[in-house]
């Protein structure tokens, strides 16, 4: 059984004393021993000189000692377990409003490098079915809306619910609007989806904003390349978003598909990140407190999962949740999100640089909407 130490009483969580066993609680919750305790005659078990008067500094759920020790200190073994809290594994401290607040500010404060004649970066959501990418969109909505919004039609279901290439753009209650478009997609399945040909026409912006995508049936013919900005519409960024808990039953197609996909990303040095979708059913501790996510054993072990499964580096794989049925904000579900697409936009401008330097050197001109910059 385990006993929260109460809020308010957690000063007095151990007591410390030479000559006493383990010790705790204020008023002595469980105190095992004093001084030497030898066995009893038979030297079957240790009769303990404590007491344990639980209910002080610990709460006790409604269990009471006899329910714990039969109305006795009688042991045969006492065992006990420090507990040592390790050490992040990813060191991030500040989980405040004043942290939400400025992140926030320093993605709408984003822009484009000017010489490059993009008005809006394009991010492209790329992954299985299911595994969270129009609530992705939505939980940054929200977090710029101030409320809950469900823009993206977003649920289970077998096949993609999202049925076509849409970008979205934030537009916050204060006015504005950030400098990034989430091009949300239907998801990836073995023989249905986007596939490596659509996948192209996407990266290089050679598909109109909500072409539909036929699920069953052979593609519809790609958009008409005459109706598309190539400059406009290319994409910047790629996020791959994984299901935490589907990790280790992705279809091997759907992996090779993904990979295809990565072989025509490198090709165009764009950027790819993997944000991890819904830790809240790996760890219970994060599920409680989603502060704890950089300290969780079980969310580091899926992040090097997700890392393993597409290679890249742990550093580019952002956990996060999304909202799903809750009806206000949370500060630390926004922070994660928004430190997810702080690194996204700044690999956004890791890339921008790449091309000015290929524009500066006269190796590509954007303007005149090369389809493949690099
Ligand atoms: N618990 C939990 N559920 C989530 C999370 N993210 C998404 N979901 C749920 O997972 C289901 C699928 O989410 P979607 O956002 O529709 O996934 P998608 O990738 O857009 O799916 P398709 O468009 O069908 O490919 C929905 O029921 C969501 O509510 C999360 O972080 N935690
Ligand atoms: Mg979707």
């Amino acid at each position: 059984m385990k006993f929260p130490v109460k809020q308010d009483k957690t000063w007095y969580a151990t007591n410390s004393n030479l000559s006493y066993g383990p010790t705790f609680g204020g008023r002595y919750d469980l105190h095992t021993f004093n001084g030497t305790v030898n066995t009893n005659s038979f030297g079957k078990f240790f009769p303990l000189n404590g007491s344990a008067k639980f209910g002080h500094s610990y709460d006790m759920q409604g269990v009471h000692a006899d329910d714990i020790n039969n109305g006795n200190l009688n042991v045969i073994e006492l065992e006990v377990y420090k507990v040592t809290l390790r050490k992040p594994w990813r060191s991030h401290d500040n989980w405040d409003t004043k942290e939400f607040e400025r992140l926030k500010g320093a993605i709408l404060a984003f822009t484009p490098i000017p010489d490059l004649s993009i008005s809006k970066v394009r991010v492209a959501m790329i992954g299985p079915v299911g595994a969270g990418k129009s609530s992705f969109f939505n939980t940054i909505d929200s977090i710029f809306h101030e409320r809950i919004t469900w823009r993206a039609c977003s649920s289970s279901a077998e096949h993609s619910v999202t049925a076509g290439y849409v970008p979205y753009t934030i537009r916050p209650n204060s006015g504005g609007s950030p400098n990034f478009i989430l091009c949300d997609m239907p998801g990836l399945e073995e023989s249905v989806g986007p596939d490596v040909n659509d996948c192209c026409h996407i990266l290089d912006g050679h598909i109109q904003d909500f072409h539909l995508f036929n699920q069953e049936k052979e593609l519809t013919p790609k958009a008409d390349k005459s109706k598309v900005e190539p400059t406009k519409n290319r994409i910047h960024c790629v996020i791959f978003v994984l299901d935490a808990t589907t990790l280790d039953t992705v279809s091997e197609k759907v992996i090779e598909k993904m990979k295809q996909f990565q072989r025509l990303m490198n090709e165009r040095e764009i950027p790819q990140l993997i944000v991890l979708t819904k830790i809240d059913k790996i760890c219970n501790d994060v599920e409680r407190d989603f502060s704890f996510t950089y300290k969780s054993w079980a969310v580091e072990e899926h992040v090097k999962k997700a890392s393993q499964l597409l290679g890249l580096s742990q550093t580019k794989v952002f956990p996060v949740k999304n909202y799903k049925e809750e009806t206000k904000l949370d500060n630390n579900v926004n922070i994660l999100a928004l430190l997810a697409l702080s690194r996204i936009l700044e690999s956004v401008e890791d890339y921008m640089l790449n091309l000015l330097d290929r524009q500066v050197f006269g190796q590509i001109d954007l303007k005149k909407n090369q389809a493949t910059p690099l």
